[in-house]
Formats: C-alpha cells, sequence, structure tokens
C-alpha cells in the first residue's frame, strides 16, 4: 500500500514556468547539483526526514535540464529520502548516461548495493553536517564510510555551515578523496567577500588541492535577494577566478527549505557570467570540471575526437 506524504505547511514549490535565461549555456553544460524528490507515493520519504517536501520527480528536472540548455545533471541525494536511495538511482537509469549522483549511504551497507549505484551512475556520497537536516556523526562515523566507497574510487560531497568548518577543519583536511564543497561552505554573504570569515574558506582550497567548490546556492545564501543576488556574487566569483580548475556550477533545483523566495532558474543561470566573465572560465565551471570529476571516460573519448 502506498503513502501519501503532506508537504510541510509552509513548503515553497519550484517554479511551473522559469522564464529563459539570456546567458546561452556552453555545448556540454552540467548543472552539478540538483535533486529529485519522491514522488513519496512511489519512493516514501525517509522516517527520520527533517521536512517533507512538495514531490519533485525526475521528469521535471530532466524537462528543466532541456528547457535551460543543460546537457547533463548531477543528482544529489537530498536529506527527505535519509539513505534510502531508490528515488536517485531510478532517476540515474531512467536518465541514461545523462546523470550521474551522489548518495547517502550508512553503516552496514553492502559491496553489493554499493557496486549497484556505481553501475547506474553514483559517483560520490554526501556527509551533510547542517543541523536542521541531519544529525552530524562523530568523524570516526564517516572514516567507516570512507573506507567503504574507497574501492569505487569516489568523491565525498561535503555540506556545512560557516561556523563547522574551524571545527571539523583536521577531518575535512585528512579526507583522501576529492572533497566537493556544498555552496562554498555557506558563507555569510553581508560580510566582505574578502575578509577573514570567508577567507578560511579560501585557505582550505589553497592548501588543499583535492578540495572543490560549487559556486551554488545563491538563492539561500544571499540576503540582497533576486533577481540579481548580487551579494553572492562577489564570493562565488573570486573562488571562480582563483580555483578555475576545482567549481562547479548547480541549479539546486527544487529549491528546498527556502522560506523568503522561490527562485526563477533563469535568473540563476544569468549569474553565471557574472560569476564567471570569460568564456573560458565558463567552459570549466560548466563543462570541463564536472565532465572530469563525473564523466572522465566520455571527456577521455571527446578529447581524442578533437585532437
Ligand atoms: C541543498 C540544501 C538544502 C537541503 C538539502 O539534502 C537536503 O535536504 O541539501 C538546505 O536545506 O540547505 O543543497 O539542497
Amino acid at each position: 500500500m502506498s503513502v501519501t506524504f503532506e508537504p510541510d505547511a509552509d513548503w515553497l514549490v519550484y517554479l511551473a514556468n522559469p522564464r529563459q535565461p539570456e546567458y546561452v549555456l556552453p555545448p556540454g553544460a552540467v548543472d552539478a547539483h540538483c535533486h529529485v524528490f519522491g514522488p513519496g507515493d512511489v519512493f516514501p520519504y525517509a522516517p527520520e526526514r527533517k521536512y517533507t517536501p512538495v514531490d519533485a520527480p525526475k521528469e521535471k528536472l530532466f524537462a528543466l535540464r532541456d528547457f535551460l540548455g543543460f546537457d547533463r545533471n548531477v543528482i544529489v541525494q537530498a536529506t527527505c529520502h535519509g539513505a534510502d536511495n531508490r528515488a536517485l538511482v531510478d532517476a540515474l537509469r531512467a536518465a541514461g548516461d545523462k546523470a550521474r549522483g551522489v548518495a547517502t549511504i550508512r553503516p552496514g551497507v553492502t559491496k553489493a548495493e554499493l557496486a549497484g549505484m556505481h553501475e547506474a551512475g553514483v559517483r560520490g556520497v554526501r556527509f551533510n553536517f547542517v543541523r536542521r537536516l541531519a544529525d552530524p556523526k562523530p568523524d570516526d562515523y564517516y572514516r567507516g564510510l570512507v573506507d567503504l566507497i574507497a574501492e569505487f574510487g569516489w568523491h565525498i560531497v561535503i555540506y556545512f555551515e560557516a561556523a563547522d568548518l574551524a571545527e571539523r577543519w583536521d577531518f575535512f583536511t585528512s579526507l583522501p578523496t576529492v572533497i566537493v564543497v556544498d555552496h562554498m561552505g555557506r558563507p555569510d554573504v553581508t560580510k566582505p567577500a574578502d575578509g577573514p570569515d570567508f577567507a578560511l574558506f579560501q585557505r582550505l582550497m589553497d592548501s588543499h588541492e583535492n578540495v572543490w567548490a560549487k559556486l551554488s546556492g545563491a538563492e539561500r545564501l544571499s540576503v540582497s535577494g533576486p533577481p540579481r543576488y548580487d551579494d553572492f556574487v562577489p564570493f562565488a566569483a573570486s573562488i571562480a577566478q582563483r580555483f578555475p580548475d576545482r567549481v562547479i556550477w548547480g541549479t539546486d533545483w527544487p529549491h528546498p527549505n527556502l522560506k523568503s523566495h522561490m527562485p526563477d532558474e533563469g535568473d540563476l543561470v544569468d549569474l553565471v557570467p557574472r560569476i564567471a566573465p570569460t568564456e573560458e572560465l565558463q567552459r570549466k565551471l560548466l563543462v570541463d570540471n564536472p565532465m572530469r570529476l563525473y564523466w572522465p571516460a566520455a571527456l577521455r573519448q571527446q578529447e581524442g575526437e578533437a585532437s
């Protein structure tokens, strides 16, 4: 029997009809941070979830991908599905080679389960330290998971609040894989982008070549708000220009847990040329870097054909 879920009363729903961005995405662009939710009657939300969303099924994500002009998606397991990755895997299988995934796993996951996820397109795990979304665990818990994924060559995505960085510094900097930091570690964008708070995050990237950043989350970090998200831009632009080979970008669709407004993805895509002002930076951010991380074989093939 299927279960019906009632979304949170204050849940904001993604726009049905975003506008076409003015910025034209380069061929092969990857939306490297987005989610699928449910549908809950097919893929039930996790009992331990901290929020219940409105369904955001794969068909809507794929339609948005095509409308905006992206070629590919990286779908990140959202906390409302806990470590039940069935909705993610279903979306990956339906997308064919057009999507890769980042899963959530727990101790006890079997090698066969990991292999099945790998075969579907999972290439990373996400450790979520944001307390309103998950219950963060001691470092050793995550170290056990790192051991489990080693043989699959997966990387690690970490999501944390700016204040967690100092606290978990030793752990984050000891991780052996590529580390992708969601939403640049959630800086306080009311402070200067060249000030001491954001300097710690820049130091993390500067001193650790395995650390990458997602220059996403304008709609959840900005205080100045839509449509231009002016206060977000200097933060993302500084990282894009300083670490051009270790940045990726995503829409963050369907934008879980926003309370102030629901963004128009056309506005978000139009941030790209302000973050990455040259064609070369844009190509790295949207194509080369995510391809290197998630589709290395396809990238090698393209490069072989071009030479
Ligand atoms: C995001 C951000 C959020 C939610 C999640 O997994 C999640 O539930 O990541 C958030 O509420 O900040 O990247 O989707």
